[in-house]
């Protein structure tokens, strides 16, 4: 980049002119004509595609421009027209391509052709469709079923991954982690417990009918900018919107909508927030507590002096169990504790509860800055619990809201991908497809790491995503990928984990879902879910970037005909040429999920599958929804640790990236321009430590395991965040995270409370 480092604060709100003229940018630069451009008016309308970016939900009733300043630039980045040939991997060693930045080698375009590492020249040369699923199919069936791992990232379709999930099975494991392990994990497992259900309660008409929102640890601004039309519309029926957040996201703070000229002409904005809390990194919890006591100090009140209560007495009655214990924890817990787990006041925190105390239905919104902690899962289940205090769930206007990230990374889940097996309908299987299937847990990333880094994996098959950028313990999964024997990439641009591989490396290009996809069974079209279990149908226009391109469903197929028995229940070469017959087969297996699926798919909107929770209907072990009383409110437990040097650091995405995909080097709305390396950190905190604002320093990992972690080169950024809390980027600071520092019952790494230290140079 040659672009001059500027950093200084961003004043204007999220969207408006900005937004319109980095998306402008991109659009430019990656060559996309005017008719790339129209490709934006089909952008998640019903008959279009639904954008690649972020799972968030799309309306009935689209906007003419149903797409964000992000979405726009996702789309801009798989309809490029750029293009990786097999001259440019002639030219670069795989050594040598290992010095670039992420940001170049995705740069270079869409990949073309199928390639094979050849040892000889340390170059990816081409091969046939046809070797390359010999070969694969063969090492495969070479390699115990428990030493070769499935990896999925949440983008791929509904259609290719049900079949993916199958394969695995039919090949004898579980091991299918998926994205969601890194992700929304701490969700599936608190939800289960609290409420019965995997995912969230709310859909989009909610927003219309709350009047209260509490808003913790999601940025929509950068993350899932089209939520800020629902956000904007409730500020204006005067919602109040609380959020907590160490980072005073301009998201969060002021919008506006650049799809509306008169906002646009009269640069009119929207504030989002109505109370800002800065909790500490992992402080969530503290606060959440706070809130809960407050509430039931001022319902002790009530109860004294008459009603009307403030906990809703009659759904706790019947519809909960666990609420005495939970008061008793909360009582248990002295305002200064409280206090210094979230390091917020107690009057703010009370404040909150007087709001949240006069509200009729509030919905309760999270995102990474709730599930990417030791305690993500209880986290995300006392905010169910202070829900649950006001009969929150399941009904109007009200709610539990996970942001899922990637596109279809719940609806993956939905159809199979899952390292557990009690997830999956295990007679249903065996029925259909004549086999029994194992019934060993598979891996989940965290654990897929550990297998790796202990050796006893040999082959990695992966759906998409960039796995060894996006795990934790950067340089001990380095070492340990090299010495896989098979490593198959299924991807559309080129990232790092084609130059970390194995033995055996493919690389297999694919199409993108904005691409049309032509098969012997005419244009084939795929499903999603998004983050309100809504789904849709979704149909590509651009013409693909290469004629050797393979749909995914189309790969996956060949993957399995080369490498498992002849099944004569399933015709994989129909399935893949004919993706209204895999929506057949994942109706027959989830068919109360999926009822009239191939009829269903096109509904504006989406249709949703039934999520009992949202009825309340309480699929838990109690048949009652759960107050679950955590075991202590410390953010890290075993980490914990006095020394006030040891800081707790903040991996988070720019406005600039898309996970390990990086569109550019600037972080407008925090106001960073040119780099991609900079420590954000408390003013109070620079003094203490002996630093200086703009000085480079570096970071090391203060785990106290005996591991030596660094990262160096960083410029410390005075911010407004609270002290003893620093941010950086993923995935650049991933080194720094231990393998084993991750959420202790759903194993989520926590990327966003990493202890390290700031070295001065
Ligand atoms: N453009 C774009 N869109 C994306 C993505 C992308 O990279 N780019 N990624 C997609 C994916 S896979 C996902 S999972 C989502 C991620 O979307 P988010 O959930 O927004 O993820 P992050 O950017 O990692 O950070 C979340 C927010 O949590 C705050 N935070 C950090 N620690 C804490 C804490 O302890 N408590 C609280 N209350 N807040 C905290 C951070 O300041 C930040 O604002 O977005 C999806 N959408
Ligand atoms: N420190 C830290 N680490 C984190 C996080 C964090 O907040 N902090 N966030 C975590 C989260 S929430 C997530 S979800 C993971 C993300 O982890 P992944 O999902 O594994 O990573 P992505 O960056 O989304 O994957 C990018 C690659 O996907 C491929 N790709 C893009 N589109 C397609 C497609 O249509 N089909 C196929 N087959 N391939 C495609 C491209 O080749 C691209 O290089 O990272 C996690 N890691
Ligand atoms: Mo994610």
């Amino acid at each position: 980049m040659t672009d001059p480092i500027t950093i200084k604060p961003y004043n204007s709100p999220a969207g408006g002119w900005g937004s319109a003229k980095s998306l402008t940018e991109i659009l430019l630069r990656e060559q996309i004509p005017l008719s790339g451009a129209s490709m934006l008016m089909h952008q998640n309308k019903p008959d279009g595609f639904m954008c690649v970016s972020c799972a968030w939900a799309k309306p009935a009733k689209p906007a003419m421009f149903e797409y964000c300043e992000n979405g726009a630039k996702a789309t801009a980045w798989e309809v490029t027209r750029k293009r990786i040939t097999t001259d440019f991997f002639s030219k670069h060693t795989v050594t040598e391509l290992e010095t670039w930045r992420d940001y170049d080698l995705e740069e270079e375009g869409r990949l073309t052709e199928p390639m094979r590492w050849d040892a000889a020249s340390d170059k990816y040369v081409p091969v046939s469709w046809e070797a390359a699923f010999r070969e694969i199919g063969a090492e495969l069936r070479a390699v115990e079923p428990k030493a070769t791992v499935f990896y999925a990232s949440g983008r791929a379709s509904l259609e290719a991954s049900y079949m993916w999930g199958l394969m695995a099975r039919l090949y004898g494991n579980n091991n299918l982690p998926d994205s969601s392990n890194m992700c929304h994990e701490s969700t599936s497992v608190a939800l289960p417990e609290s409420i019965g259900s995997t995912v969230g309660t709310v859909l989009l008409d909610d927003f219309e009918h709350t009047d209260c929102i509490l808003f913790f640890g999601q940025n929509p601004g950068s993350n899932a900018p089209r939520m800020l039309h629902p956000l904007q519309e409730a500020s204006k029926r005067g919602v109040p919107i609380i959020t907590f957040n160490p980072f005073r996201e301009r998201g969060l703070e002021s919008f506006t909508n650049p799809q509306a000229p008169l906002e646009m002409l009269t640069r009119s904005e929207t504030r989002i927030s109505s109370q800002y809390l800065q909790v500490k990194a992992g402080g969530d919890l503290g606060a959440i507590y706070g809130i809960c006591k407050a509430l039931l100090e001022a319902d002790d009140a009530a109860r004294e002096t008459g009603p009307p209560r403030l906990i809703d007495v009659a759904f706790i009655a019947e519809h909960t169990e666990g609420f005495e214990a939970f008061a008793a924890s909360v009582r248990g817990k002295g305002w200064d504790e409280l206090e210094r787990h979230s390091g917020l006041t107690r009057a703010a925190l009370e404040q909150v509860a007087r709001t949240y105390a006069k509200s009729k239905a509030a919905i309760g919104i999270y995102g990474m800055g709730l599930t990417q902690h030791r305690m993500g899962v209880e986290t995300v289940q006392v905010l169910v619990n202070l829900l649950l205090l006001r009969g929150n769930i399941g009904r109007p206007g009200a709610g539990i809201c996970p942001v899922r990230g990637h596109s279809n990374v719940q609806g993956q889940r939905t159809v199979g991908i899952t390292e557990k097996p009690e997830l999956v309908p295990y007679d249903k299987l065996k029925t259909l497809y004549g086999f029994d299937p194992p019934k060993e847990t598979g891996l989940n990333t965290v654990e897929a790491c550990e297998a790796i880094i202990a050796g006893s994996i040999r082959a990695f098959v992966a759906l998409g995503g960039n796995f060894i950028r996006a795990v934790p313990e950067t340089a001990m999964m380095e070492a340990a990928w090299r010495k896989l024997r098979l490593t198959v990439q299924i991807s559309t641009k080129l990232n790092r984990n084609h130059l970390v591989h194995g033995e055996i490396a493919y690389i297999l290009p694919c199409l993108g879902r904005i691409e049309i996809d032509r098969q012997p069974g005419g244009r084939q079209t795929v499903t999603m879910e998004d983050s309100t279990a809504c789904i849709h149908g979704s149909k590509g226009y651009a013409e693909p970037a290469s004629p050797h391109l393979l749909s995914e469903p189309r790969i996956v197929a060949e993957i399995a005909k080369a490498t498992l028995p002849v099944n004569h229940y399933i015709d994989w070469d129909r399935w893949g040429g004919d993706y209204a017959s895999v929506r057949d087969a994942i109706e027959a297996t989830y068919p109360n999920e999926f009822q009239d699926f191939n009829a269903r798919m096109w509904t504006p909107g989406g249709f949703r599958r039934p999520i009992p929770a949202a009825e309340r209907q309480w699929k838990t072990e109690t048949g009652r929804a759960n107050f679950v009383t955590p075991r202590g409110l410390s953010a890290n437990p075993d980490t914990e640790q006095d020394d006030p040097k040891v800081m707790r650091l903040i991996t988070m995405r720019s406005n600039d990236q898309f996970n390990t995909t990086i569109y550019g080097y600037d972080d407008r709305f925090r106001g960073v321009k040119g780099t991609r390396m900079v420590l954000f950190m408390n003013r109070a905190d620079i003094k203490r430590l002996g630093l200086r604002d703009a000085q480079t320093v570096d970071l090391v990992g203060a785990a106290n395991d005996g591991v030596e972690r660094e990262v160096t080169g960083f410029r410390v950024l005075a911010y407004d965040i609270p002290e003893g809390c620093l941010g950086g980027y993923y995935p650049e600071c991933n080194p720094l995270i231990p393998l084993w520092h991750h959420a202790e019952r759903s194993k989520v790494p926590a990327a966003k409370s990493v202890p390290v230290r700031v070295r001065a140079r």
